[in-house]
């Protein structure tokens, strides 16, 4: 009776440790495969006016924060905003605008000024990410 409780709580002990293993690995493979979206991965800077960017196409290595400076030569206020990922920067006629977007995974992104009639005017780009 004795030597079966301890094998059975050998197995245990033995169960605990491959299983915390397992969820050790899976946790970095996590944290390295999706490059995770808290990692500055690329910086673009852009100048725009009407009704276009400059460039107008940009690249960054991977998935993950970009920053993203406009400035804004033209003599209306433009913003930059890239499809398929959050938020907008507004950029007032002369002034230099910074902000941050999140790239969920890498891909061609189309970038663009929401102000109305901006975008068809040709004030879009493209982003290639990774
Ligand atoms: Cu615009």
């Amino acid at each position: 009776m004795k030597e079966m409780n301890g094998l059975r709580s050998m197995t245990g002990r033995r169960v605990a440790a491959v299983a915390g293993a397992v969820a050790l690995g899976l946790a970095l493979a996590g944290c390295g495969a999706s490059g995770g979206s808290g990692t500055v991965v690329g910086e673009i800077s852009l100048q725009a006016n009407e009704f276009a960017y400059s460039p107008a196409q940009v690249h960054i290595s991977g998935p993950g924060q970009v920053k993203v400076t406009v400035k804004n030569q033209g003599m209306v206020e433009h913003d930059f905003t890239i499809e398929g990922a959050q938020g907008k920067l507004l950029v007032k006629p002369n002034t230099t605008g910074t902000s941050t977007f999140t790239v969920p995974k890498a891909g061609t992104y189309t970038f663009a000024c929401t102000v109305e009639g901006h975008k068809a005017a040709g004030m879009k780009g493209t982003l290639t990410v990774g």
